[in-house]
């Protein structure tokens, strides 16, 4: 970043060699040629589609790392002082990118040229395109969103970064064995990644350990200084993230652990040489695997090591670019904003805390000042065993400033409370950062909360109920305006343009123009042709197209066969017990037994259903585990099952990640998002199945209540309990013998009876609805469930019915887009403007 300039002799010379290179076929060609045969070392004499994948990788790469130094060194290089920009840095531990060929080919207008190019060469450029692994460093919708985002912020012209980490292990892959799910790591690193920029001459010491001494400075103040025990290194990986029809390329900065440059040599010469250099790998550890919870809170010390070698080395880095405009501290919070993507980066807090008091002898109140201008924090749950507290033990021992920071931000902030709340001791508690449990524990949602300028939740209802329950307090502490409403969305680049091009391209020629890839609101102009015959036709042709290509897949990947003219009825998600996907299966059961006790003119009236799962379990969920092995268990009695042949068939495909989402979701009839209320936060894979022309069959939770509100009640099927009624039923079914629901019973008596194998592993599960009195309410909105299901199969009949529902669906998701998300956290957290 701080170049020293070419000497003026010396420019003419820059610009003359400085070639531009031509984005026609020829000169893409070349470049093609050019990577095989000097960066791979390859020939004409000895190529495959996967050499053929890299060497065009190198290519596209070419070509973005060029826009990225046009972005970040022209349009805003920190030393054109004015065009420096207030930035926004999105700090997320996960960002779940999937592909990138096939979105910069997009992004840059050059899918045409390069299919051209490519096939002179000899290659398909849809093969070339499957060699490519999915970047898959994040779990579900948090990553994912993360990805969603850094593409508006980069189509949207913001002046944004990304920081988290470069795992060498991203989530596991999923094997289906005997139906049980089998995880094998993720070693996605092995023959080179030509999306990322190593930049090995940037690197960060990240402290830990060690203990904390007391000074007094030249003005007889005391200060702390930390005398760390152990210091890694971290090394910047930078992965270019191209905007749509604009050649802003944004970065985002990943992390990654190195033994530290400088040897201790004290250590090295007490002679135990192989210990120590044994001791400097294990500093490789720290960013070695994804942690692979989603929705869960793991307290292990490793992933607390991850949180702050992060966050330190992002946040110095953002400090030093800071600090070279020379501009007051004051002025901070007007050139940087930070974003909080869920508490994972809250020790961001306490590092900035540390930096501006303790290194630049900054007064306390001027640093608190100025870090809860900067930071504004997303919550993703309110599900308890999420919310992540950390041992005081753990981080006195790990980070033993930090804790004292955090006791003294909860002290200063009890003195605010007890000052407006005299003599409310139990108010004092509830609000307290710190839980006085056994160890004590520190609660970093709190922590979080009260360093921010701005607290949002994802969607309108988790918006409500984070403030009417675990923030309830704050409300009354900290005022309402703290908390706001950000409802999330979804790039229709990759999730329309990208995985369904047939059906952009229609709506191009209907529309004009691809303006709605950037102006999500203009599909609304299909709604006009929503009943034309001519119209509907193309469209559903489109549909059965992306549904015999997923049949492909399901043929491909688990041996069955399906007919595509049958309704697809997708749940694909983490598998996880709020999202219910054993209703799901245990509706499966029940229409299967249905379909059992009909004769010839009853089956004849039935609408054949393809029921289609998808989605990892936690290595360590017990239950969600079995809950895939039940799905298999009935896919297996039921696809074999002659007598019922098409009329149902249950696939659970495996290894369900972004690249399989995008054949997945343009293939769907009707989608499940059936979370018990309240409990889903917002959903995303909702709002990508409706924009691909699906209707819903879900419950009133997260953002299905808005997209309801948008596509109107005869595009979606609602049922079950409602989010205000989930605690009174739950006590209910605690405390009162309620009957189970009488058709559930009838479902569990089949599993029991070994109709789908051995009765006994499934057990612990059916335990969860009976002995575990139905936290999730399965009992309680089977009713219910079951009869959505007859309206859709109703629904369905209906063929031109159908169809206008589907393009109404498309036509009315302007709201869900990413973009509109993005310009909101903008105008309303982070005051920064397009660049
Ligand atoms: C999801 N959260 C929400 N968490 O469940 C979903 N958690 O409703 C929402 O749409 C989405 O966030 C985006 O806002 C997650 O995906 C995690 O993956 C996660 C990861 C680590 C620790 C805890």
């Amino acid at each position: 970043e701080e170049l020293a300039q070419v000497p003026s002799e010396q420019k003419a010379a820059w610009e003359k060699y400085t070639v531009p290179e031509g984005n026609d076929v020829d000169s893409i060609a070349r470049s093609i040629v050019h990577h095989t045969t000097t960066t791979l070392a390859r020939t004409p004499y000895n190529m495959d589609d996967f050499g053929g994948y890299q060497a065009t990788a190198h290519s596209v790469r070419d070509k973005l790392i060029q826009d990225w130094n046009e972005t970040q060194q022209v349009r805003y290089g920190w030393y054109h002082t004015i065009k420096d920009p207030k930035r926004v840095y999105y700090l997320s531990l996960e960002f779940l990118l999937g592909r990138a060929m096939d979105n910069a080919l997009l992004a840059r207008g050059l899918k045409e040229p390069y299919t051209e190019a490519t096939k002179q060469l000899g290659f398909k450029i849809e093969d070339l395109l499957e060699e490519e692994r999915d970047a898959a460093l994040g779990n579900g919708g948090l990553g994912r969103l993360a990805a969603c985002y850094m593409d508006s912020l980069a189509t949207l012209d913001y002046p944004a970064w990304g920081y988290g980490l470069r795992y060498t292990y991203g989530i596991f892959q999923q094997k289906i064995v005997d139906g049980y799910q089998n995880e094998v790591p993720d070693y996605w690193l092995t023959y080179d990644n030509p999306w990322e920029l190593p930049r090995l001459d940037i690197s960060i010491e990240v402290p830990f350990y060690g203990h904390v001494s007391k000074y007094s400075d030249e003005n007889g103040r005391t200060r702390h200084k930390w005398e760390a025990g152990e210091i890694v290194q971290a090394v910047a990986y930078d992965v270019p993230i191209p905007g749509f029809d604009t050649n802003n390329t944004i970065n985002i900065r990943f992390w990654s652990s190195k033994p530290r440059k400088e040897f201790d040599l004290a250590y090295f010469n007490s002679g135990d040489y192989n210990r120590a250099v044994e001791d400097q790998k294990k500093a490789e550890n720290i960013t070695s695997v994804l942690y692979p919870n989603d929705n869960h809170m793991v307290g292990k010390e490793l992933r607390l090591k991850q949180q702050y070698f992060w966050v330190c080395a992002s946040l110095h880095d953002i400090l030093r670019r800071f600090k070279k405009t020379d501009r007051p501290w004051s002025e901070f919070p007007d050139q940087v904003a930070i974003q909080l993507n869920d508490t994972h980066p809250t020790l961001a807090v306490p590092e900035l805390m540390r930096v501006l008091v303790d290194l630049e002898g900054l007064e306390w109140d001027e640093a608190w000042n100025i870090t809860t201008r900067t930071f504004g924090f997303t919550n993703h749950t309110v599900l308890p065993e999420a919310l992540e507290k950390w041992s005081v033990p753990m981080l006195e021992h790990l980070l033993p400033r930090h804790l004292q920071i955090i006791f003294d931000i909860n002290l200063y902030f009890l003195q605010t409370v007890e000052k407006s709340f005299p003599n409310d001791r139990d108010l004092l508690a509830t609000v307290s950062i710190i839980e006085e449990s056994q160890p004590q524990s520190v609660r970093m949602a709190f922590l979080a909360v009260i360093a921010s300028h701005k607290v949002n939740g994802v969607a309108a209802l988790h918006s409500q109920i984070i403030k009417d329950t675990i923030f309830a307090p704050f409300i009354k502490v900290l005022g309402p305006d703290r908390f706001t409403n950000k409802t999330n969305g979804i790039t229709p680049r990759r999730w329309l343009h990208q995985a369904n091009p047939d059906l952009s391209n229609l709506i191009a020629k209907k529309l004009g123009s691809f303006k709605f890839l950037k102006e999500l609101s203009l599909l609304d102009g299909l709604s006009k042709y929503a009943n034309d015959a001519a119209f509907q036709k193309e469209w559903m042709d489109i549909k059965y197209k992306n549904k015999v290509r997923l049949t492909n897949l399901i043929k491909e990947r688990t041996g069955i066969e399906v007919n595509p003219n049958a309704l697809f009825d997708i749940q694909v998600k983490r598998i996880h017990e709020y999202k219910r996907q054993f209703m799901n299966i245990l509706g499966v059961i029940h229409r299967y037994a249905k379909l059992k006790k009909m004769n010839a003119a009853q089956r004849k009236e039935v609408v054949p259903r393809v029921v289609i799962f998808g989605g990892k379990a936690a290595p360590g969920y017990y239950i969600a585990k079995l809950v895939i092995k039940l799905i298999n268990s009935v896919g297996e009695k039921v696809n074999n099952d002659k007598d019922i042949g098409d009329l149902l068939k249950v696939v659970f495909i495996p290894d369900y990640n972004v690249s399989v989402a995008e054949v997945i979701i343009p293939a769907n009839d009707i989608s499940q998002h059936i979370s018990t209320a309240g409990t889903e936060a917002s959903g995303t894979s909702n709002m990508k199945f409706v924009l691909n022309g699906g209707l819903i069959l879900g419950t009133v939770d997260g953002a299905n209540i808005e997209i309801y509100e948008e596509i109107g009640d005869d595009q979606i099927f609602l049922f079950g309990a409602r989010s205000e009624q989930v605690e009174d039923l739950r006590h209910v079914q605690r405390y009162r013998n309620v009957p189970m629901n009488p058709e559930l019973q009838a479902v569990i008596h089949l599993i029991e009876n070994g109709t789908f194998g051995e009765p006994h592993i499934f057990q612990p599960l059916i335990n969860t609805i009976t002995v575990g009195k139905d936290y999730y309410l399965i009992s309680v909105d089977f009713g219910s469930y079951l009869e959505s299901n007859d309206l859709v199969d109703e629904a369905f009949k209906d063929k031109k019915a159908w169809a206008q529902k589907s393009i109404l669906c498309t036509a009315r998701m302007g709201k869900f887009s990413s973009d509109r998300a993005i310009k909101e956290y903008a105008e309303d957290i982070w005051n920064i403007d397009v660049s």
